[in-house]
């Protein structure tokens, strides 16, 4: 047996967008129309295969007051009200979603009322209360506002103080983890009997939590060490156009690491159970700029100095030169974001490096060009700024949630990524790791490990404070 709860109330309220955010499941119908939810249909959810707790979704009230009147008149067994009415209406297609919405109750379900607090309490409403009263079920009232030109909230409060057990203030639209514990927390209150159960819930959920945590640490963590370790190289033959080559291996450089980046993203929608919905990112974010754009590095990093310089020298897109001032096939790195680094074959294979010259210059071999691995440490605090305001938005964003009007809200990006605000223990952790990163791309015997582990309890301890766990 575990705790069920039967999610109730008028049409179009946002009774399903409430069990969709409580369960995370965003397959479940909800509309702009009232009348979508026909059936009543339940929607369990499990931890690690173990079924924990269990949310009905219903239609709405359609005849409230009729029902009233033949509860008020039954005078049978109270504790047989609802397989009563059943009984009597279950053929008669005028009672047809009451009878839908009552079944759960009858099998033990507890309520969970959900109602508009941007509109007003009508008669209707205090018919359904009365209904729910009568049930003698354990209840609990939800207030799911759905616009905030209007607030009836205080209203709704004093009706239901008369009528339920407990009331919460829940929004389908912006509940985050922490909401939703919370909301747990109330369930507990409206019947002795689930609370060792609920609390058991809400332990795994937890538990549940920080194991995503974890594990989006991990993919945030890979993407970037492809990213920074990522090196592209080319033939060069003799008579080749230098700049062709140039633009050629950005190109490829870049589309490579936006790939990276692409598939981090979708890793973590999916592990945050974003399923149905590609995630559409509120107008202002940061992340509809390409990762290379001149405005991501701008928004997320580079000075004003520095993105004139590397504005100068690249006519506005960041990527590598070549050297052109250098005798011969000699490639310079530039530090913007990868570097073309001439270099021998010999170094290719990570055998013997060739005559290194001047700070950032590696004499080319003769005949390969390479790009990357990165040079610029700015380039980790980009990658992981968008990293982290991704997690950010997806993790905010209720699985109710489905209308694109009501995205552009405030959101995660600044002006600045949160790395902008890190401690220098924090940026010489990152410096560190990025280091040993992009080092032992170039040179297998250079040791990361060390690095690793600092910078992940960082990413790590970051994750937990934006969900606030
Ligand atoms: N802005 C906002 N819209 C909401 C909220 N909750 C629900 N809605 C919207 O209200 C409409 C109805 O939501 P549903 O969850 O389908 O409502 P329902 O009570 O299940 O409706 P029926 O199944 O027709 O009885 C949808 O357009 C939702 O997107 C909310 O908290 N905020
Ligand atoms: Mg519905």
């Amino acid at each position: 047996m575990i705790p069920e709860f039967a999610v109730l109330g008028h049409p179009n309220e946002g009774k399903s967008s409430v069990v969709s955010t409580l369960t995370e499941d965003d397959q479940i119908r909800v509309s702009r129309i009232p009348g979508e939810t026909l059936v009543s249909r339940s929607y369990t959810v499990a931890i690690d295969g173990e079924k924990l707790i269990r949310f009905v979704d219903t239609p709405g009230f359609q005849v409230p007051q009729q029902t009233l009147a033949w509860f008020k008149k039954y005078d049978g067994d109270p504790g047989q009200i609802i397989e009563c009415f059943i009984d009597t209406f279950q053929n008669d297609s005028f009672y047809f979603d009451e009878c839908e919405l009552l079944a759960p109750l009858s099998k033990g379900a507890g309520i969970i009322y959900v109602v508009d607090g941007s509109r007003p309490v009508r008669q209707d409403d205090l018919a359904e209360m009365e209904i729910l009263r009568l049930t003698g079920r354990p209840r609990m009232a939800v207030i799911n506002s759905k616009t905030n030109t209007k607030d009836y909230t205080a209203d709704w409060k004093q009706e239901f103080r008369k009528q339920f057990n407990s009331i919460r203030v829940f929004n389908s639209n912006t509940a985050n983890f922490m909401d939703r514990i919370l909301m747990l927390e109330s369930l507990k209150s409206i019947d002795q009997e689930w609370e060792p159960m609920l609390a058991r819930v809400i332990q795994a959920f937890k538990a549940d939590w920080q194991k995503r945590n974890q594990m989006a640490c991990n993919i945030i963590i890979k993407a970037m060490e492809a990213s920074l370790s990522f090196s592209i190289s080319k033939k060069v033959k003799q008579g080749a156009d230098p700049e062709q080559i140039q633009q050629e291996l950005t190109h490829k450089y870049q589309e490579h690491i936006k790939k990276i980046e692409t598939l981090m993203f979708k890793k973590i929608r999916l592990l945050f159970k974003h399923n149905v919905f590609e995630y559409q990112l509120p107008d202002y974010s940061i992340l509809l700029h390409d990762l290379f754009s001149k405005q991501t590095w701008e928004l997320l990093g580079l000075t004003k100095e520095q993105l004139a310089t590397a504005g100068a020298i690249i006519g506005g897109t960041f990527g590598a030169v070549i050297d052109t001032a250098a005798a011969g096939i000699t490639f310079g790195i530039f530090t913007a974001i990868g570097s073309v680094i001439g270099a021998g074959s010999a170094v290719l294979s990570g055998k013997k490096m060739l005559g290194r010259k001047k700070a950032g210059f590696l004499r080319l071999g003769g005949d390969i060009t390479r790009l990357g691995p990165s040079k610029n440490l700015q380039f980790l605090y980009v990658l992981l700024d968008r990293a982290l305001i991704y997690y950010s938005h997806i993790i905010n964003r209720p699985h109710g949630k489905r209308d694109a009007s009501v995205i552009n809200q405030a959101g995660p990006d600044g002006k600045k990524g949160l790395t902008a605000g890190f401690t220098s223990a924090q940026r010489s952790v990152c410096a560190r790791y990025f280091k040993a990163t992009t080092g032992r791309a170039l040179f297998k015997g250079f040791k990361q490990e060390k690095s690793l582990h600092p910078f992940e309890a960082l990413i790590e301890s970051i994750l937990a404070n934006i969900s606030g766990t």
